[in-house]
């Protein structure tokens, strides 16, 4: 009986050892910079914190004293919450973000209430161009992460203009896509959404995406097998206009689930976990495309995402990855047009 407990507690000992070593590991070497201290940049940094994903965070704004404002009230929760990321509000100086391995980009206007994400190409372009141009100049090993929309489109920008290496550019909007595709068929399942497998490919658009509910499970159950058809189909379009839907509640674009979807993304890169999500990245031939960035399942890891998992499609949702793609395209050449690359 005491042998028994001595090896208990002993365990005990161990496993609390391991969680703090890995706590020591991640705050102690990791920077991370959040451009944007608007609803979904202070959503993602406040997550970051909560998480303890870096020893310091900087947060940049390009309005005078809003970074620092978000920061000091995010920092006085510090005391509540227990976290120990120290988290610092910068108005445009770049040379704060020196030396931070992930820099995550949400700058650029919100949608407003009947807009499209691809609408705010035109003034968004420029900002993200100048933002991660910025980030590159101080941080040139950086792994970017891109939230901004057009979300493809500032991607394919931010893997064109800044040279980096392609694993290194990632766009968030599938995980994003993919968390609201399982909130919708949790409330067509009545089941808890952390019971759900699924998710959603191609552009982060009202029309681009693809949730693909062929692969969808609850547990391990098809959930083709669960849900009719209708139902299915009304889960994939509640899905496609999950951002407009808030839009147009809100007033403004959602934040609460782009912000932790972009810090999910930030957790599995600096805690180097090889889990799979669905992000806007660089293909070269995979799933039949080239010279474009668009959402597929990827392994994300300590640099950048790793891997594209390319399975094969079928002939429908082939079809709509190649119109998603086309769509993605065309707003890319607008880039070209803005001669922004
Ligand atoms: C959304 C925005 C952030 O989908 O793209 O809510």
């Amino acid at each position: 009986m005491t042998i028994s407990i001595f090896i208990n507690s002993s365990n005990l000992i161990t496993s609390a050892c391991n969680r703090i070593q890995l706590k020591y590991i991640n705050i102690n070497t990791m920077k991370i910079t959040v451009v944007g201290a608007g609803a979904v940049g202070a959503t993602c940094a406040d997550n970051i914190a909560r998480k303890e994903l870096a020893e310091e965070l900087v947060l940049l704004d390009i309005k005078e004293g809003f970074a620092e404002g978000k920061a000091m009230d995010m920092m006085q929760t510090m005391a509540l919450l227990g976290f120990d990321t120290q988290i610092k509000g910068v108005t445009n100086d770049y040379s704060q973000t020196a030396g931070s391995q992930v820099a995550v980009i949400t700058s650029g206007l919100p949608r407003k209430p009947g807009m499209t994400r691809e609408e705010l190409i035109g003034i968004n372009a420029g900002i993200v161009k100048s933002v991660a141009e910025n980030i590159l100049k101080y941080s040139p090993e950086a792994i970017i992460v891109v939230i901004s929309n057009p979300m493809d489109t500032m991607t394919y920008l931010a893997l064109k203009s800044l040279g980096l290496p392609k694993n290194q550019i990632i766009g968030m909007g599938g995980i994003l896509d993919s968390a609201r595709f399982k909130y919708y068929l949790s409330k067509a399942l009545n089941c808890n959404a952390n019971d759900l497998q699924g998710f959603v490919i191609g552009g982060h658009g009202d029309t681009t995406m693809i949730p693909l509910t062929r692969f969808a499970t609850y547990q391990s159950l098809p959930v083709t097998e669960l849900l009719d058809e209708v139902t299915l189909s009304k889960v994939a379009a509640d899905t496609m206009v999950g951002g407009a839907t808030l839009t147009g509640l809100l007033g403004t674009s959602a934040w609460y689930a782009p912000g932790a979807a972009g810090a999910a993304l930030v957790e599995a890169i600096v805690r180097d976990e090889k889990k799979i999500f669905t992000c806007c990245v660089a293909l070269d031939g995979e799933y039949g495309q080239s010279d474009i960035c668009l959402g597929v399942p990827v392994i994300v890891g300590k640099n950048g995402w790793e891997k594209i998992v390319d399975f094969p499609l079928n002939e429908a949702e082939q079809a709509a990855f190649n119109k998603s793609a086309e769509a993605v395209r065309n707003m890319n050449n607008v880039l070209t047009e803005m001669k922004l690359i």
